[in-house]
């Protein structure tokens, strides 16, 4: 049946001036992007209409909730997901951690801003791949408040946790390639046929999820599955905005000498203070000045 009236979809993946769109009443359709609309995401609402020719197009992006978006291979900015409530990093005991990585994502779930949780996949690998300093790590997340949910999936552990977290919400699974992301998604939502990659000799990822997709849990969860990344570099922040990203600096507000201390060399700095006696955690620290110093220099 022909449809001429403009009608408001999701979009739930998308390969280059295709995309797949979920309509008010639950549908799936293939459709086209016009150029002007190249930055259309999986996750935003569209405005979409049957044109004469029979085939469905897009007319314009409803304004975005947020967008999480990181550089293409040749630095451009491109959108990952739109309109996220809450971001799952997910890491796992092999590939290893990134700890810079995931401070980044932190960071960058506060810039959008999203609700963040910390997902620790291949929890049975934990004792197979004992690692003293990437559990000391881990702790400093925790002293902290973050939340954090170990996983395995195949064995279900962590998987109602993630269930509980992301109840109403649209969420998106983000890491490295090869951590389990896919994984843990087919198992929430068994019914759908997602595709998992094997990891290489040395724990790295092949890169096997290449576009955002958007699948439905029970209980009106919406979660994107997406590419597992090598890097997820930020984009060039004030001091603030990076401080913001730290929750054990917000204790300490306003309490060093210079209201626009960067908590580096600065005399009378409450960090560097706290630091000292043990209530700012030292390695999420060092990774802090680690990444002040990439931001200033570039
Ligand atoms: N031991 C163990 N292996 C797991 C677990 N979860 C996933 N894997 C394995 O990890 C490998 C990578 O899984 P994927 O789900 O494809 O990982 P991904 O994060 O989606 O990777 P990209 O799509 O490349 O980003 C597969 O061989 C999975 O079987 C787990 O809990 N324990
Ligand atoms: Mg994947
Ligand atoms: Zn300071």
């Amino acid at each position: 049946m022909m449809k001429t009236a403009q009608d408001i979809g999701r979009v739930i993946t998308r390969y280059g001036a295709e995309l797949i769109l979920e309509t008010a009443s639950g549908e799936h359709l293939r459709c086209t992007t016009r150029r002007k609309l190249e930055n259309v995401a999986c996750g935003d609402y569209v405005r979409w209409q049957v044109e004469q020719q029979g085939n469905a197009s897009v007319l314009a992006i409803l304004p975005r909730q947020n967008v999480l978006e990181r550089p293409d291979f040749r630095g451009k900015l491109r959108a990952v997901a739109a309109n996220i409530d809450i971001l799952l990093v997910v890491s796992s005991w092999r590939p290893e951690p990134n700890w810079e990585m995931l401070d980044r994502y932190l960071i960058s779930a506060h810039l959008l801003p999203a609700e963040v949780l910390i997902v620790f996949n291949k929890a049975d690998l934990r004792d197979i791949y004992p690692n003293a300093e990437h559990e000391a790590c881990l702790r400093e997340y925790l002293e902290i408040g973050y939340q954090i949910v170990h996983t395995q999936a195949k064995g279900g552990e962590g998987l109602v946790e993630i269930e509980e977290a992301i109840q109403g919400k649209t969420a998106i699974f983000a890491g490295q390639s090869g951590v389990g992301k896919s994984s843990l998604i087919s198992q929430l939502v068994p019914e759908e046929e997602i595709r998992v990659g094997e990891i290489g000799e040395t724990g790295e990822g092949r890169h096997t999820t290449t576009v955002s997709s958007l699948y439905h849990l029970p209980g009106q969860a919406s979660l994107i599955d997406s590419p597992g990344v090598r890097d997820f570099p930020l984009p060039k922040l004030t001091v603030s905005q990076l401080q913001a990203g730290y929750p054990e600096f917000s204790r300490f507000a306003g309490e060093c000498r210079f209201n626009n201390c960067t908590h580096q060399h600065e005399p009378g700095c409450a960090i560097k203070t706290a630091l000292t006696v043990g209530e700012i955690p030292p390695r999420r620290y060092q990774r802090y000045l680690t990444l002040l110093k990439s931001q200033i220099n570039n």
